[in-house]
């Protein structure tokens, strides 16, 4: 069972650094940093740190949440029983994955309720990549392919971040994202060996959903606010522009194999760089989208909220079953 416990075992019952003074306090942390140590909830940390993690820890958990949304939106209309079965797995993973990162932020001391208000109120972000429509079941395949291939690429590095929770929860998701991506290839293959008109419809949504896709690793590393700090904290290891490299890399020989073409006259082998070079991205379009400007924002946010009020019957049921199952242990106590 997967747990965000805040005691680990090994670890001393009190704060080791209870008593020490900020600069103490600060030389441990730092020490931590540069032996490659990872930091706890009951560690000290300097507030910059514990902030920067509840953006990113959160943001990631709005992702997945909202995530849910392109591909829950095809369910019901699954090609075959089989199909259906995998991809109602796969969504159900995604919000699986939305409660482990909310687990890890809750325990840098913010409640889940401030972040999901963050979330419904516009407040904090979630990732560009699902502010795009899914308009065709291919859309779906390509979502596994690349938009899972991409999250993979971004998040194993994370396995390795310094804050423990997050890293461990990052293990355990990068698992599931494998099958996840597979599958995705799996019906893109079964598409490209059918039809004509199957076969036109997975290029088509390759067309859309690519440039997209480059841009879920964030923007160019000159414009990345964040990176500088994040990456001498440990938590990010890898760069913006390196990951979307090292995607972009992977991905053609993918691309090739499956029978489709990535829709980008620029992208061509660089034999002195050892790398694919591509063109350059629209970043206009990236900052419209997270400024929530995007085909789908309005939609995927109304979306969010209103599950949330729907759901508030659960959310009092639960609390009201809690609260008397304690009173019962109470009353048994006495
Ligand atoms: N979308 O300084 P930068 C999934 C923001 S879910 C929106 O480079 P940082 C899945 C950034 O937040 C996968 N905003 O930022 C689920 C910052 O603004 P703030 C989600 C973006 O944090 C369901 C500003 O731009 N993955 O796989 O150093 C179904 C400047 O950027 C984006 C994660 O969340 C974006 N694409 O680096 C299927 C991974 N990019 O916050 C699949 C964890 C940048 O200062 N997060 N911004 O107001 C990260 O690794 C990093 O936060 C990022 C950005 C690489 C995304």
């Amino acid at each position: 069972m997967y747990t965000q416990s805040l005691d680990l075992p090994g670890q001393p019952a009190e704060r080791p650094l209870a008593d020490a003074s900020v600069a103490d306090r600060q030389s441990a942390f730092d020490a931590r940093m540069a032996e490659d140590a990872k930091i706890e909830p009951m560690d000290w940390m300097p507030d910059a740190y514990r902030k920067t993690l509840v953006r990113q820890i959160s943001q990631h958990a709005h992702s997945e949440i909202i995530g849910m949304q392109p591909e829950g939106n095809w369910i019901s209309r699954a090609p075959s029983l089989k199909r259906k079965a995998i991809l109602l797995a796969k969504v159900q993973d995604e919000g699986g994955h939305g409660l482990y990162l909310y687990s890890a932020a809750e325990t840098l001391d913010v409640s889940r309720d401030d972040l999901v208000d963050a979330l419904h109120t516009g407040r904090a972000k979630y990732s560009s990549i699902f502010n795009y429509p899914t308009l065709t079941w291919a859309d779906v395949g390509v979502i596994g392919w690349l938009v899972d291939g991409a999250a993979i690429m971004n998040q194993i590095p994370l396995c390795r971040c310094s804050y423990g929770p997050y890293a461990r929860a990052m293990i355990r998701i990068c698992k599931e994202e494998s099958f996840h991506q597979r599958q995705g290839y799996d019906a893109l293959l079964a598409m490209m060996r059918g039809t004509e008109a199957q076969r036109a419809m997975v290029q088509e949504a390759v067309d859309r959903w690519w440039f997209p896709v480059l841009m879920m690793f964030g923007p160019p590393d000159a414009a990345s606010t964040n990176s500088t700090q994040t990456m001498a904290w440990g938590i990010k290891r890898i760069s913006n522009d390196d990951l979307r490299q090292k995607f972009v890399d992977a991905t053609v020989e993918q691309a090739r194999i499956l029978g489709v073409t990535l829709p980008d006259p620029g992208l061509q082998w660089n034999a002195e760089r050892g790398h694919y070079d591509y063109s350059p991205l629209d970043w206009e379009e990236f900052w419209r989208v997270i400024n929530g400007d995007g085909p789908c924002n309005r939609e995927r946010l109304a979306t969010r909220v209103k599950a949330h009020e729907d759901g508030a019957w659960v959310r009092e049921a639960a609390l009201a079953h809690a609260e008397k199952r304690a009173r019962r242990t109470q009353a048994k106590a006495a």
